[in-house]
């Protein structure tokens, strides 16, 4: 069967684009036909700037996220990452097979190190090396594949490379994985700036939908959007991108294709005010399902330790052959 494997990080509220992007495939697609693991990857939230009780908060958060948006617990594993200890085990080896320049050269390094300097703070060498500790996250379990949003598809990338290598030096101990991505809805973009992605760590909240967003902040954020002087509703990325984001939401939320929808539009505030309508729709069962779920704090400990204690039987017999393949006497 297939082994699938994927994650969100604490650092932030999640939004639509990590709804769009990622989780909804996990649930609508990869639990049902698939060997699935999903992960709050909270050791990677502790790579730039961060408190303590919020990382603890939006783990928990997190959690719950996934458990709202439709993961059934009976059909994959949801856990934390640091429950599991084989992710930071393997980090390390992969360390010593990953090279400073491959690491230097992840987009995700170069913008986020550029953005903690212009806020005055110092760059974490974790921030560096965080794409062996996600390397780590797939290749753990055998993954086949890796559904992320377009943002990821570099990390994965690396985590292939990672592999290659380590089967070719040390002996085949890995499963070389493959990211996945979404026909429509691959980057969903800051309503407020569309040529950047919608992140939950950026600090302009107006341009990001919040899967908690109350229906009229969700409303007031998408008819605010920017788009641009023009008059006709044609979808086009790179000419009109504030256009082509709504289109895009609005098809990933329908099933739809984004050019076909565009031709049904004569004018920006009636897109604007069907894509609002329909990402509240969209929001509104995980949001009810949410608001359950927090009234039993229980069910979600009980799911996190079944879930934790199921991975971790799952990495650790690939992480003890990668010890070995790599010189370490067995203990
Ligand atoms: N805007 C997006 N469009 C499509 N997919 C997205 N994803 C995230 N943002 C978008 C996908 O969601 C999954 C989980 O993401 P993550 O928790 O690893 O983190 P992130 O949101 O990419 O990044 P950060 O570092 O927490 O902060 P921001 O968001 O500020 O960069 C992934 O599959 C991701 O591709």
């Amino acid at each position: 069967m297939t082994r699938v494997f994927s994650g969100i990080k604490p650092t932030g509220h999640l939004t639509l684009g990590n709804y769009l992007g990622a989780m909804r495939r996990w649930v609508t697609v990869d639990q049902h036909r698939a060997d699935a693991l999903f992960c709050v990857v909270d050791l990677h939230a502790l790579t730039v700037d961060h408190d303590p009780a919020r990382v603890r908060r939006l783990s928990r958060q997190g959690a719950t996220l996934l458990l709202a948006a439709g993961l059934d617990p009976q059909r994959c594993t949801v856990f934390v990452q640091s429950h599991v200890d084989e992710h930071a085990r393997l980090s390390y080896l992969l360390e010593c097979v990953a090279t400073d320049g491959e690491m230097r050269r992840m987009i995700q390094y170069k913008e986020k190190s550029r953005r903690e300097q212009e806020r005055g703070g110092s760059v974490r060498l974790s921030l560096l090396t965080y794409p062996a500790l996600m390397a780590a996250d797939i290749l753990a379990y055998r993954t086949d594949e890796v559904p992320v949003g377009e943002d990821q598809t570099q990390h994965v990338e690396l985590a292939r490379d990672l592999a290659v290598r380590f089967n070719q030096r040390y002996g085949h101990t890995f499963t070389v994985p493959r990211a996945i991505r979404p026909e429509v809805a691959a980057r969903v973009m800051n309503l407020q700036d569309p040529v950047s992605k919608m992140g939950k760590s950026e600090d302009s909240g107006p341009g990001i939908v919040y899967l908690l967003d109350e229906p009229d902040v969700v409303r007031k954020k998408v008819m605010r959007a920017v788009t641009d002087s023009g008059q006709d509703v044609v979808y086009d990325r790179r000419e009109r991108p504030g256009l082509a984001n709504l289109l895009e939401i609005l098809a990933a939320c329908r099933g739809e294709e984004p050019e076909r929808l565009s031709g049904e539009y004569g004018s920006y505030g009636a897109l604007k005010k069907d894509t609002a309508e329909a990402v509240v729709e969209v929001l509104r069962p995980l949001q009810e399902r949410h608001r359950e779920l927090c009234a039993d704090p229980g069910y979600l400990e009980g799911v996190l330790r079944a879930g934790a204690e199921r991975a971790s039987g799952m990495a650790r017999p690939t992480v003890d052959a990668a010890y070995r393949a790599i010189g370490l006497l067995p203990a």
